[in-house]
Parts: C-alpha cells; sequence; structure tokens
C-alpha cells in the first residue's frame, strides 16, 4: 500500500526520467483547470489546438500568438518541454491559404510561399523553446494502395510539398526535432506506407528526425506485437520516435454505445493492464523514445467525449474525472 505521503511525493516524470519525457495535450481551460495535475505529473505539454494552421494564422498575415504564448510561459515557469502540433495538415487549416486573392485556387509557388511564410513565422517565434514539431500530420492515405490521401496540399503543391515544410521547418530552427505525425501507425498497411514515406524523405537527405506515433489507441486494439514491430521498424530507419497523442479508449472505433455513464469495474481493470503492457514496452525501446504524451491529462476532459459517438464520455487516462490516481497509473509505477 502506498502511503499518503509517498503519494503527493511521487512524480510521474521523475519516475520515468531515465526513459523519456512525459507529455500532456493542453487547451486553454485545461492550462488552468489541470495545473496542479500538470505541475505535478507532466515535464512536457503540446497544444492541443492552439498551433494549428487556423488559430495561428486565421486571416493572411494576422498572426495570432497570445494562447500559444500562455502555454510556452507556462512551460518555461514550470522546467516543462514544449512539442509544438502541427505545421502543415489538411484540417483545421484555413481556406484563404489555397485560394488566389481575386478567388480561384492559388497557384503552386504560391501556396510555397504561403506556407514558408508560416513556418519561418512560427517556428522562428519559439526557436530554441521547442525541442519538436509535428512537421507534417496525417499525409498518408488509410485506403488500399494509395500512398498520399488526397488533399488541397497535394493536389496544388505536389507530393513535394512534405519535403519542402521539413526544409522550410529545418531552416527556421536547426536544433528542433522535425517529425512526420499520424494515427493508424500501428496498422500493417499503414505501418508500411509511413516507413515508405519517412524512408525516401531520408534517402533524399531531407531533414527528418523522428516518426510521431499518434497512439489513440483502444482496450484491445492495436495488438501488443502490433505496437512493438511498428517501433521496430520504425527504428530501423534510424530516427526518433515519440508517442505524441496517446490515449486508450473504453471503446473500439465502430462501438456506438450510448448507455455508459462511468467506467465498469472491468472496464478500468482491462484499462489499467492495458497501461502496463503498452509501458513494459515503451521501457524497453525507450532509448529509441524522446517522449510520451498524452491528448489530454484527466478524464474530466478528453477529445473523445462525443467522438466518434454523440452523447457518450470516455475515459482514457491514467488519471480520473478528480484528478486522481487510477490502477492505470499505479500499474505503470510499481511494474516497473
Ligand atoms: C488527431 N487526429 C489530430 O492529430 C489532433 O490534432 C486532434 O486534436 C485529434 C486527433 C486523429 C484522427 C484522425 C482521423 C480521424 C479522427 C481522428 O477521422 C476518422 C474518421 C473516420 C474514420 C477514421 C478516422
Amino acid at each position: 500500500m502506498k502511503t499518503i505521503e509517498h503519494r503527493d511525493l511521487l512524480k510521474l516524470s521523475e519516475e520515468y526520467e531515465e526513459h523519456f519525457l512525459i507529455g500532456a495535450a493542453v487547451n486553454t481551460k485545461t492550462l488552468i483547470s489541470h495545473q496542479q495535475l500538470l505541475k505535478q505529473h507532466f515535464n512536457s505539454i503540446t497544444a492541443e489546438n492552439e498551433m494549428k494552421f487556423e488559430r495561428l494564422q486565421p486571416i493572411e498575415g494576422q498572426f495570432q500568438f497570445e494562447a500559444a504564448d500562455r502555454m510556452l510561459e507556462f512551460a518555461k515557469q514550470n522546467n516543462m518541454g514544449v512539442r509544438g502540433h502541427t505545421l502543415v495538415w489538411h484540417n483545421q487549416t484555413p481556406a484563404w491559404i489555397f485560394e488566389q486573392r481575386s478567388g480561384g485556387i492559388v497557384d503552386r509557388a504560391t501556396l510555397l510561399e504561403r506556407m514558408k511564410t508560416h513556418i519561418d513565422t512560427v517556428v522562428t517565434r519559439y526557436k530554441g523553446n521547442i525541442y519538436a514539431w509535428d512537421v507534417v500530420n496525417e499525409a498518408i492515405s488509410d485506403s488500399g494502395n494509395e500512398l498520399l490521401r488526397s488533399s488541397k496540399w497535394l493536389d496544388i503543391a505536389g507530393e513535394q510539398f512534405i519535403a519542402k515544410a521539413f526544409e522550410y521547418a529545418h531552416a527556421a530552427d536547426p536544433s528542433a526535432l522535425l517529425f512526420y505525425n499520424d494515427y493508424n501507425e500501428s496498422d500493417a498497411v499503414k505501418r508500411e506506407k509511413i516507413y515508405r514515406l519517412v524512408k525516401s524523405l531520408k534517402e533524399k537527405d531531407i531533414p527528418i528526425h523522428g516518426i510521431g506515433m499518434q497512439s489513440h489507441w483502444n482496450l484491445d486494439h492495436p495488438a501488443i506485437d502490433d505496437i512493438r514491430r511498428s517501433i521496430e521498424q520504425y527504428a530501423s530507419l534510424g530516427v526518433t520516435l515519440d508517442i505524441t497523442e496517446m490515449d486508450l479508449s473504453m471503446f473500439h472505433f465502430d462501438d456506438r454505445r450510448t448507455d455508459c455513464s462511468a467506467p465498469t469495474e472491468a472496464m478500468l481493470e482491462k484499462q489499467a493492464e492495458r497501461y502496463d503492457q503498452i509501458f513494459k514496452v515503451f521501457r524497453e525501446y525507450s532509448k529509441h523514445i524522446t517522449s510520451v504524451t498524452f491528448w489530454g491529462a484527466a478524464d474530466d476532459y478528453t477529445w473523445l467525449d462525443h467522438f466518434p459517438v454523440q452523447n457518450r464520455k470516455n475515459w482514457p487516462f491514467l488519471f480520473d474525472a478528480l484528478h486522481q490516481p487510477k490502477q492505470s497509473f499505479w500499474n505503470i509505477i510499481n511494474n516497473k
């Protein structure tokens, strides 16, 4: 049994100091409501939304840095690292970037010029204060043999948009680690595509240093062996791996149940067992892993509340809705 004193002194990030940073995604609300928990257990933060293109440059040339700046300030005061998320993505990106001022679709050169201006401005502003950037997010297709997903970036700029983004980011901050970030990263077919993309970038000497495994997982999926295989295959490219957006949903992606208003004991037990198994793998491969970031911190708020099923809460984290450690937390501490 843990004594109260031990519980108050124990810090998850210290317990994992020899392995990797422990991160949480924050937003402007949780930066306040989760601040005690963040200070106690985490040594890295990521903006859930506040560094996305639509937030930083909603209108051409009009940058809005207030919310992101507050996060950097919080991190600085509490001696935490910051991961940047994300520079180039097909979602949460304003329409203006793809449009001509006179109407119609923008030409390739102008689109790349706009991309460069955005990346220059943002990466330079936080130069030296952000240890890693998700440079390109979710560019790979989930379907069939197609490598890249169809997007305006791809349609207008061609597949080179990815290499360009990394070159611009590296020029702006040569010391930041630059990541390609994606979900379904442990799926056998998508794993192969991510591997192929990153391999081809490395072969062209594009400055890419890591693969971000989003790790939006659930109680059964993916299998531990698939997680392990992905880590091994990605690491074989000589890149760093970050676990960038981890959560363990209580529901399968196609489970549409809405009759669950609190997690059952069985769910909590299963989740604790999964966290235990998964962190064993993370520790085993920790020489390849810089940070493990959760896409939130405690169960009172998660992007999985009402997604993909309306009127359904989820409980994916190590801390419950009252910010108390769950069995999942004790498992990854005690079974080290
Ligand atoms: C992440 N996407 C983003 O990187 C992050 O910025 C955001 O805050 C939350 C999650 C994960 C994701 C990707 C696709 C998706 C849902 C979530 O959409 C799907 C729709 C249908 C089927 C499968 C995925």
